[in-house]
């Protein structure tokens, strides 16, 4: 307070003013807090002049579900939820969306948190399209995005949707979670192992799974971690389609509690809030005793169909991160990089160029193919922490080879599967999805000399490499 000098006076005093609505009773000036109701800024006046690169691709996949339930899932990036996306306030947000579907499906984009006429940005792209548009983030928070092709209830419940955190000015750091609530509608029975979404039961409202973060009980099988007292900001969205997310955490209180995560909207001491499908909020608390807190949508008809998670406060649990990543893996709540080579600003990589692109190695893979010759029939890889331990692998030509993969992430579905060139378009094998840890052994018949393409295809843009035959 003796440092205000001439000039600096009012951001001295506005950033005393956010502090203490920030953080609330526990910074000990709860009761001057209630009076500064109106220094919060609820938007961003003006562009940054930051560009950031974003680029999703619509691919289908298989994805487990739940434990054992094979689903074909709509994605973006290949995953249900697609990536957590995070900018900051007043960034521009430079999109590109890539149509890769495989069953020649239209897709396309709807950004709750950008103002962009639909007419012209959220109309359908056609497979083998992409489809490029700018847009500013004025409003901070945790907003959906989503494909918004009709039957936008059919992309939305087979998985296309997931979560943009577009960071406010000052944010006090703490240990984030992403966690998106989704529902999904298998059939009765699959089909070659793999269920489709029931049309029917969608429009019904009668789904089999209700889930954080596309898997029923994830966190559950993998408790979140925090440590006592430490600030745990869980930015919590419901895709839907259809249902509310009625947030409970179990044996906390939610300190503060920010409707769709805006700094401005805040409520304080709140036991249960309720997300809408397409809403969602932010909640900060901080839970003294080490322990299981279960979290959980309270409307319990829904909750044991996959929507129970754990927070596991513990003495010993590491640091949280310093920062997140600008493209988080949905399947850890956004706290590691999805994509490896993504960065706030700056190109996101290889798949802004995947159509009609020449060059067999352009999707993420370095070019170590002068270390990659074939040296026998058994081939091996594992799979740890979203990554393949290598970029390259080598078969001898026209004759049949096994791969060995081990798949190291638990709960976590990976395959390999080997096509002509990046663009993915042409499968010369594909290997069957495994959730780790486990190891499998596939069997690939012969192939002709060239070079080709293998990757993940639940991390299509991550786990990637060379399959050289020759
Ligand atoms: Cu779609």
């Amino acid at each position: 307070m003796k440092r205000f000098v001439i000039g600096g006076v009012f951001l001295e005093v506005a950033l005393l003013i956010i502090g203490l609505t920030w953080i609330g009773p526990s910074s000990g000036g709860h009761a001057e807090a209630t009076n500064a109701t109106t220094a919060v800024a609820y938007k961003a006046d003006h562009a940054n002049g930051n560009v950031v690169d974003v680029s999703l691709t619509a691919t289908e996949t298989v994805q487990e579900i739940a434990p054992g339930v094979k689903y074909h899932v709509w994605t973006f990036d290949g995953t249900a939820p697609g990536p957590v996306i995070r900018v900051h306030l007043g960034d521009t947000v430079h999109f590109t969306l890539t149509n890769a579907s495989t069953i020649g499906m239209q897709h396309s984009i709807d950004f709750h948190a950008a103002m962009t006429p639909w007419d012209k940005n959220y109309q359908p792209v056609d497979p083998g399209q992409t489809k490029t548009f700018d847009w500013v983030a004025m409003y901070p928070g945790v907003f959906m995005y989503h494909c918004g092709t009709p039957p936008v209830l059919q992309h939305i419940a087979n998985g296309m949707y997931g979560a943009i955190i577009v960071e406010p000015d000052n944010l006090p750091p703490a240990r984030e979670y992403v966690l998106v609530a989704s529902e999904f509608y298998p059939g009765p029975k699959p089909i070659n192992g793999v269920y489709e979404g029931d049309y029917d039961a969608m429009l019904a409202a009668r789904p089999t799974y209700v889930v954080f973060n596309g898997r029923a009980d994830l966190f559950k099988d993998s408790p979140l971690v925090a440590r006592p007292n430490e600030l745990i900001r869980l930015w919590v969205l419901d895709a839907g389609p259809t249902l509310t997310t009625a947030f409970h955490t179990i044996g906390a209180m939610f300190d503060s509690v920010y409707p769709d995560g805006n700094p401005a909207n805040v409520l304080h001491g709140v036991q249960t809030y309720n997300i809408p499908p397409g809403g969602a909020a932010m909640f900060e608390l901080r839970i003294p005793d080490p322990g299981l807190y279960p979290f959980v949508t309270h409307s319990f008809a829904y909750t044991g169909l996959g929507s129970v998670g754990l927070l596991k406060i513990d003495p010993q649990a590491p640091a949280a991160p310093a920062s997140y990543p600008a493209m988080g893996d949905p399947f850890d709540a956004g706290v590691t990089a999805f994509r490896s080579g993504a960065t706030p600003t700056g190109s996101t990589g290889g798949s802004t160029s995947s159509t009609g692109s020449s060059s067999s190695t352009s999707s993420g893979g370095s070019s170590s193919t002068a270390s990659c010759t074939p040296n026998g029939t058994a081939l091996h890889i594992a799979a740890k922490n979203a990554a393949f331990d290598t970029d390259c692998l080598a078969a001898p030509a026209g004759k049949p080879f096994t791969i060995m993969f081990d798949n190291q992430d638990p709960g976590v579905p990976h395959n390999i599967s080997i096509y002509t060139d990046s663009s993915a378009t042409t499968a010369l094998f594909k290997g069957e999805l495994v959730s780790g840890p486990t190891m499998t052994t596939y069997k690939v018949p012969a192939l002709k000399a060239g070079t080709y393409f293998f990757r993940c295809d639940v991390h299509p843009t991550t786990m990637t490499g060379t399959f050289v035959v020759s």
